[in-house]
Order: C-alpha cells, then structure tokens, then sequence
C-alpha cells in the first residue's frame, strides 16, 4: 500500500507574493507529506491493522499478551516522542516563504541568493529565548529571528533576534547568561520571566549587559506580533564581492507593517487570555492570505573605516546608528505557508550559524566566533545525531554529495565502492569544486596574534550606547522602560541586587536610575564597588585596534524608538465588534464592509456563542477579552445595548480597549453605553468633549451615520494607538 502523497499545499491566496509559484523546496517537502484522507490504517512496516481499540488478549477479560505487535509499537513509538527542547529559544513558530532579490547586493557579494530577479523559498523561526517550549508568548523576552534560505548554493541560516545587540560580549558567557535568566534551579520558578534574582544579580555584575538590558526593559521586548518587529543579523559579517573585496556588514529585517508592540498590562492580561497569541497571530495572517514581509537590509562598511566609530565592529554589545550608515535593501521576504506538521518542520528544523554560502563570511566577533560552534553541536542532541541534515525541513535543495557516511537514521543511500578522497574507484568523484566552480572560499583575512584570554579594551564602554538608546526613546517610551525596571527589580528578593542594578543604571541615566530608585524605595546615588567605564581608553590599542573615532555615536538615534517609527495602517488589525441580540445590522453590515475593504479584520463579538439574529459569531465574551483586539466598534440597536449593560465583561472591554489606547467606534445607542461605561467607572474624567474627540482615537456618533463613522474609525486605528490618553485629564484609573 502506498501513502497518498500530499498535495503540494495551499499557496497563500494572495499577499505581494502573487506571483509565488511553488518552488523547488514546496515540492521536495510535498514529497513527504502524508495525508491520511481516504487511507487504511497500517502498522510502521505498512501492514494494515484490524483493529486500534483492543489490544491482545489472553481471553476476554484476560491479560494482554506481550506478542502483540501492535501495541508494542505503538506504545514504544510514543515512549519516545519527545525530543529534547531547545536549551534556549524552545518555545517559536514558523512559516514557509520566499524571499525575493532586488538586485542591489549583487555588487556586495557573489551570493547568488541576493543577484537579480533570483527567488529563494526559505524557512523563518521566531522564538522567545527563556521560557519553556509551552510557555506563554507574550513573556518580556529577546525574540529570536531565524530564517534558512534554501539557495542553489546551499543553505544559508541567518541566525539572529528581534534586536541588534546582545547581553554579553564573549560567547564563554553564554552558559552563565542563560543559567541566570532560566527558572531558579532550586525550584524552577519563574517561568519565562527575566524577573527574578538570579538574571539580576548576573546583569548587575556584567555591565556590558547595559545596552542590551534598555532594549530588554523596552517595548521592543513585547511586540504586538511577530510580524511588526525587526529582525537583526547582531554581529558583524562580511560580504565577499566578485573580485573578492570585503565589506563588514550588519543585517537588519525591516518589517512592511512597521514596528508595533503592546502595554505591559497588555502582555500580562494576554498571556492568560490566549498564551498562543503570537503563533496564533502569525498562522491566521498567512492563512488569511496576509502573510507578513520583511525587507532585508544591510549597514555597509568598507574595510578601511574598521575603526572610524567610536566603537569596536566586532563587539556585539553595540550598534551601527543608522543616522551614520544607513540600510541598503537587498529584498524582500514574503511569508506564505504554514507548516504541514509542527513537529517535522518548525521542531525539528536545525539553524546552525555556520550554515553559510559562498559570498558571505563571519567575523571575529567572539559571541560569534562561539555560536560558529555551538549550533552544529546542539543539534546532533537535539535530533539524535550527524544526519539532521537530512531531515525535510533541513535538506539542502543544492545537492549534497560527499564522503560523510551511516550514523543514526540516515537517509541517504550512498551507491558506490568509494567513501574517501582521493580516490580512482570513483573516478575521482565527488571531486572539490575549487573557486570557479562555485567551493566555498573563506575569506583570506591575515591573522596573527599572541594567545592570550583577555578582553580588547576598544570593548570596555559599556555605557555610551545604553545611554543612547535611553535618549532615543520618546518619553512614553522611557516610562516603559522605568515602569519594566520597577517591575523586574521589584520583583528581585534580595535589597543588594536591586541596589547594585540601580547604581549600574545611575550610568546609564541619572533620571532613570532615579525613578526606577523611588519606585523601589532604594535612595540614590548608590555605590557599586565594581570597575565601570563609559568611554574606550585614548591608549587603547590591544593588538590590533587603532580607533580614529572620526565617526562618533550619536548622542540619540531617532531609529531606536517604535513610536518614532510608526508606520500608519490598519492591516490585518482585528477589530471587535461587539453586540447581542437585536443589534443595528445595517450598521454592523456597513462597517464590516468598509474594515475588510481597509484589509482590516472584523470579528463578532457575541454574548453567546453560535449565532446572533443570524449572523455567525466568532468569539463569545466567555473566550476572549480587549486585549487580543486592535479596536473596538460598539453598534446600537436598543435590546443589544441592554443586553450588553448587564454584562460586566462587556463594560470591561470597552474600559480595558479605551485604557490600552486603542481606537473605539460607536454609533446609535452603542455610543451612550461607551461613554457611560467609561464615566461611570472613572475610566476617563469628566473632559468628556477631549475623551470623545477623534483627537483621542475616539470615532462615537448618537446617530448612524455608518460610512463616516468607519471612516473616522479607520482613520484613528492607523494611527495603532491615542496614546495622549495616558495623559491625566483623559484617564482618571
Ligand atoms: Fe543562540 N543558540 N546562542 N543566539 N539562538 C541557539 O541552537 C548560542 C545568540 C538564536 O529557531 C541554540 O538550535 C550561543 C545570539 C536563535 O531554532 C544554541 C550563543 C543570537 C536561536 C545557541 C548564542 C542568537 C538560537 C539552541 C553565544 C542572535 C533559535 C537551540 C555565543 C544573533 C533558532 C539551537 C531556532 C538557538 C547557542 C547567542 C539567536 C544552544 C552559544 C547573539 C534565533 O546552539
């Protein structure tokens, strides 16, 4: 019997990739899909079972029978399904996709991904770092950026997370990091959370965590999808040209939908409400046919302006400002496919930073020089073994032929007598490539030096760019990075670790470390005994860094801050609407019409589940709450409202959606329960022409005056949030 092979899947219906055909790597996956539509049930060796509910018995009521085949492999093969989690970023999702080439690096590399007009399917994993494989996704957490690009020349991983920086300069640290920021060994709490003794006590002794720490107490730590955050490359790479010159570059991802992220009080109340809200996020966009996109782009640098900046290229726990180089986009990234099986792709699929094609080429940068190692090593525990590779979702669409052999579940059948090179009983095959033909050349950097464990003093500023950063953000921004501090540090047992932190931060900023102080109760300044250092030292100049410093940091860099860098827009945000029996459906009717036309996405808010006077309802008050909805509109219809005033759950959607800022439309008798509910509770304060003003994000008419009314409502939800009304006189609670 053979399985039925699966139809190369659903290709989203629309997105910029209208033009995806299915590509090589669709196919090839297609080939191992099975679908058990129509099929008989059979054991792993392909012979057909009768029977699934009993198992072998020795009489009706007798014991079972150690001879039954069936039942031993079945259970043997579910005593084994797990395999180990990741160590770190256990907990991600991820999706098919293509990226397409503009063209514009194909004077930067030989990389034949990023030549013109060339399409390349690829595979991207986003990911928490801390928590567990089951754990919340809305915890306060780096997130990881993974994206393999299946090119002719082999695969390509580029291995980064959501922000450009990172805790710790030197890869030996990793262990220790991640110890620290895991669940207490003791007990294994918290979990998925960076707030607790351990993580603090390690950043409060490691200031060169500083910088990293301000993008992790950020926004940028609790986006509002995977799909409206950066991604970054982190290190330093280089690309190789035709005439094998190199450049150093960064790597960023630049989001279509722009960066957006959510309030604490957001992440908290979401991470209860649906604990899959970014997998979920991501699986209904693509399904919906609005699968997200990225560009990618690079920070070039020449070789001869290494060390014109007022930091070291290779150090990880710095930037690029893009006011001083800005990024050059090389294409486009559309993701749309979701994975077949969870497990054979998203689980099992292996990034290894050394994955690496000709054209692009590593650095010294010592995080990297370790992750260079690492990744290759986790896998061969995580997937049980050398031949990870062969794998679906890791095999290589260039063709792989060498003299690697066995080892656990290989795939591959290598015919022939020889398994070594040189040989003759090959006739010489598989036979290196050399340059020409496409082998992979490293790049020929001279090196030398003298063997010695120390730090490069040109890393030992571990302030000036947390500092910057700090600047960068708008003053929301910075309370959130306040607020955040006050809640890790709070959240820390011993008084020392909370006082050591606030002294690192009084490096940082003395208004921050001063306002995070009083929310701790901890009087500043405070003494740490600890050496800190803000600026490379004049005579700096271990081995091999001359720093000119002709290209300084920036005091701020106005691109660090989401709120800056809004893109306005209303697609894919999902918008309540929230009614009972007896609503006002020509309004209800109008508006959905005129949010889908936005590329917005509607969803009936109902009382109850099932129907409501006729209409399908898509979440009943019981499943969900404000917080997994971009806005809300409130239609009237008399009986409607009265059902929704004696609904508590209904008065708190409206407060909690007014108190994240987020849009509200209401129209008819819909327009008098908003107002009330947010009076009446003290939610906003009596200054009601500013609360109701469309100023404040608000789109509310007596009257249904339905395309007017969408329109004012659209027109305040591209704006993503009214963020005036954290200001006082329009919020009271
Ligand atoms: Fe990772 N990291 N990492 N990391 N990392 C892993 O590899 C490691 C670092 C990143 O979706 C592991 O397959 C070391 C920086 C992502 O499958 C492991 C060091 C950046 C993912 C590992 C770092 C990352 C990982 C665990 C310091 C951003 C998830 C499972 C030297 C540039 C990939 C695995 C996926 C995963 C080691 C630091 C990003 C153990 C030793 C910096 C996105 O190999």
């Amino acid at each position: 019997m053979t399985a039925k092979k699966g139809p190369a899947k659903k290709v989203a219906k629309n997105t910029a990739s209208e033009a995806h055909e299915e590509t090589d790597k669709t196919v090839r996956l297609s080939e191992s899909v099975v679908q058990a539509d129509g099929q008989m049930m059979t054991s792993n060796q392909g012979v057909r079972i009768r029977d699934d509910q009993n198992s072998l018995r020795a009489g009706l009521r007798g014991p079972s029978l150690l001879e039954d085949q069936f039942l031993r492999e079945k259970i043997t093969h579910f005593d084994h399904e797990r395999i180990p989690e990741r160590v770190v970023h256990a907990r991600g999702a991820g999706a098919h996709g293509v990226f397409e080439s503009y063209g514009t690096g194909a004077d930067l590399t030989i990389a034949e991904f990023l030549q013109p007009g060339v399409k390349t399917p690829l595979f991207a994993r986003f990911s928490t770092v801390a928590g567990f494989r089951g754990s919340t996704d809305l915890a306060r957490d780096v997130r990881g950026f993974a994206v393999k690009f299946y090119t002719q020349q082999g695969v390509f991983d580029l291995v980064g997370n959501n922000m450009p920086v990172f805790f710790i300069q030197d890869g030996i640290k990793f262990p220790d990091l991640i110890h620290a920021v895991k669940p207490e060994p003791h007990n294994e709490i918290p979990q998925a959370a960076s707030a607790h003794d351990t993580f603090w006590d390690f950043i409060s002794l490691s200031t060169e965590a500083s910088h990293m720490i301000m993008w992790l107490m950020s926004d940028r730590a609790i986006p509002r999808s995977l799909r409206t955050m950066e991604g970054f490359g982190v290190h330093t790479f280089r690309l190789i040209d035709k005439k094998g010159v190199s450049r150093f570059v960064k790597f960023h991802w630049k989001p279509v939908l722009g960066m957006q992220s959510v309030l604490w009080d957001e992440a908290v109340k979401i991470s209860g409400a649906d604990p899959d809200f970014h997998r979920r996020d991501l699986w209904e966009a693509i399904e919906n046919g609005a699968g997200p996109e990225w560009e990618l782009g690079v920070q070039v640098i020449e070789e001869a302006d290494e060390f014109k900046f007022g930091f070291d290229l290779l150090d990880p726990t710095k930037l690029i400002p893009e006011e001083l180089v800005p990024v050059k986009m090389l294409g486009k990234m559309t993701l749309n496919r979701n994975p077949d099986n969870f497990f054979t792709e998203t689980e099992q699929v292996a990034f290894c930073v050394s994955h690496l094609v000709p054209g692009i080429d590593v650095t010294n940068d010592p995080l990297m020089q370790a992750r260079l190692f690492s990744y290759l090593d986790t896998q061969l525990s995580r997937l049980g073994g050398p031949n990870f590779a062969e794998l679906p979702i890791n095999k290589s669409i260039a063709p792989v032929v060498n003299n690697q052999r066995d080892g656990h579940m290989r795939h591959t059948i290598d015919a022939g007598q020889s398994s070594y090179e040189p040989n003759s009983l090959g006739g010489g095959c598989p036979f290196q490539a050399g340059a020409k033909m496409g082998g992979y050349v490293s790049y020929p950097q001279p090196v030398e030096g003298t063997k010695i464990r120390e730090r490069s003093d040109s890393f030992m500023d571990h302030f000036s760019q947390a500092t910057m950063f700090y600047n960068s953000q708008m003053p929301l921004e910075q309370e959130h990075i306040i607020e955040a501090l006050r809640f890790e540090l709070g959240k820390c047992e011993h008084v020392e670790i909370r006082e050591r932190m606030v002294g690192v931060l009084e490096q940082i900023d003395a208004h921050l470390a001063k306002s995070v102080a009083a929310g701790l109760g901890i009087k500043v300044p405070v003494k740490i005994d600890m050496p800190l250092n803000r600026q490379i030292p004049a005579d700096a100049n271990a081995d091999s860094y001359q720093p000119t410093k002709s290209k300084p940091n920036p005091k701020t860099s106005p691109a660090l801050s989401i709120i800056r860098n809004l893109i306005p827009g209303v697609n894919t945000k999902k918008v309540a609407i929230l009614v009972a029996d007896g609503f006002d459906k020509a309004a209800v009717k109008t508006m959905m019409t005129e949010l889908s036309n936005s590329g917005a996405m509607p969803k009936i808010v109902a009382v109850h589940g099932g129907t409501v006077d006729g209409v399908h309802v898509d979440f009943s008050l019981n499943t969900v709450r404000s917080v997994l909805f971009d806005a809300l509109f409130v239609p009237g219809g008399e009986s409607s409202i009265e059902t929704l005033e004696s609904q508590s759950a209904a008065a708190l959607f409206v407060i909690e959606t007014y108190k994240h800022c987020k849009a509200i439309c209401a129209s008819g008798e819909g327009a008098t329960f908003v107002r009330d509910c947010l009076i009446r509770t003290g939610v906003a304060n009596k200054a009601t022409d500013k609360v109701f003003a469309s100023a404040n994000g608000m789109a509310i008419s007596d009257e249904a005056k339905p395309k007017e009314l969408a329109a004012q409502f659209i027109e305040a939800m591209s704006k993503h949030r009214a963020w005036d009304r954290l200001k006082t006189e329009l919020v009271i609670a």
